[in-house]
């Protein structure tokens, strides 16, 4: 303050300007934590809000720009997303056919009246918040902004149906730009200064075993909690860590130091976990925003179905789908995902999937976690995650490393 009035400023309204705008901050942060719920960011929500109001002519992408006040840049990446998402479409305007309306599909209509319902019944910012003092509300944003969700019942089924599910913005911002930090800590900003024990040809990973961690540990007991949900087993079985570490695919059009740059071709992960049970699953989380350039996960919808179909190391060097191609008749294969810092994807070990070359010039930054079910007993055989020195045969993996954390 005493700098501005020092500019000889009017300073005496500051005050009261700094509370509204911290108070509309934290409004805007439990609305985006609302419409994240639903699987969309605050500025989908305004969007499609936008496109739902009635009006005597439909919205052309450029009016949208001008309605929202956004470049038409930004909006046109947010636009495609929807409309893959199926939640808005275009239809030709009659006079010039080049361009185009916007219109509100459904499930799009759905979301727009759902979302402010349940911001009704779960927006913790209310009239108290306009008294609170500045220090009360810093910790009540810091604590909205920290706020893990949990998988929705959307959620659990897709996982179920097709194996893999996407969770959007499964972590939060303040933790991801933590770990991302750790991450080019430990192994550069390039993604290769550390030496893995193992090389692998499609990313360069570095073991963390981060579950006392502060901000890892929060992360993994996360993935557990949500990794119990998502396994849905009448039983009350629990879920036992088993492993987590950074990996960086590293820019393919560059010679690298320990491998990394490579693909990771169609497979399942299930003959590497040494389990005799299926239900093991991997949190794959993007610590940058990702697109499919940059090696990014597709999965084969639905192969959780089909069975162990051997280990990645089997096909020479074709791959899976080589072996089975029958597969394709039956799995829908998916684009390669688009992630913002924070998304997730979830595979169940028996879902076919692969991640493709990175081709940017920067390293493709993700922290991985793989859980299994508490009940999982040692199958006898080598894993390719974890050490399974100390396992007995056809007996649970009790073994002290991995605790059950779900
Ligand atoms: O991140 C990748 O490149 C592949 C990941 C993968 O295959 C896995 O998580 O099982």
């Amino acid at each position: 303050m005493s700098f501005y009035s020092a500019l000889g400023l009017d300073v005496s309204y500051f005050a009261a300007l700094w509370h509204t705008f911290n108070v509309g901050h934290m409004l805007a942060t439990d609305l985006d934590r609302i419409c994240r719920h639903h699987g969309l960011s605050i500025a989908d929500f305004n969007l499609l809000g936008a496109l739902g109001i009635d009006r005597p002519r439909r919205l052309r992408p450029t009016d949208l720009a001008a309605t929202l006040r956004v470049s038409q840049a930004a909006l046109s990446a947010r636009l495609l997303r929807l409309e893959r998402n199926r939640l808005l479409v275009r239809s030709p305007a009659t006079r010039d056919r080049r361009a185009s309306f916007l219109h509100l599909t459904p499930e799009g209509v759905r979301l727009v009246k759902a979302i402010p319902s349940s911001a009704t019944q779960h927006l913790s910012v209310n009239s108290r918040s306009v008294r609170l003092t500045s220090r009360e509300m810093n910790t009540q944003l810091r604590e909205a902004e920290a706020t893990f969700r949990d998988v929705t019942p959307k959620e659990i089924e897709h996982y179920r149906e097709q194996g893999w599910v996407k969770l959007k913005a499964f972590v939060p911002e303040a933790q991801v730009a933590s770990l991302l930090a750790i991450a080019k800590a430990k192994m550069g900003e390039a993604g290769d200064r550390n030496a893995p024990p193992q090389a692998f040809s499609y990313f360069n990973p570095l073991t963390m075993r981060g579950l006392e961690h502060p901000v890892l540990g929060p992360v993994i007991k996360h993935c557990g909690h949500n990794a119990r949900a998502l396994l849905a087993r009448k039983a009350p079985v629990g879920i036992r860590y088993f492993t987590d570490f950074f990996a960086a695919k590293l820019p393919s059009a560059k010679p690298a130091l320990h491998g990394g740059n490579g693909s990771s071709d169609w497979h399942q992960d299930y003959a590497a976990s040494a389990s005799d049970r299926s239900g093991g699953m991997v949190f794959w989380l993007a610590l940058t925003d990702l697109a499919p350039e940059s090696g990014t996960m597709a999965f084969l919808s639905g192969s959780h179905r089909f069975g162990p179909m051997g280990h990645y190391t089997t096909y020479g060097e074709g791959n899976l789908l080589d072996a089975y191609p029958e597969l394709l008749d039956h799995c829908a294969v998916t684009e390669p995902q688009s992630y913002e810092a924070g998304d997730a994807t979830v595979h169940s070990n028996l879902c076919v999937h692969s991640a493709g070359l990175n081709r940017t010039c920067g390293p493709r930054w993700t922290y991985m976690v793989i859980v299994n079910p508490a009940d999982a007993c040692w199958n006898g055989g080598p894993a390719d995650a974890f050490d399974t020195t100390g396992l007995r045969l056809h007996e649970v993996m009790d073994d002290g490393r991995f605790p059950v954390i779900g």
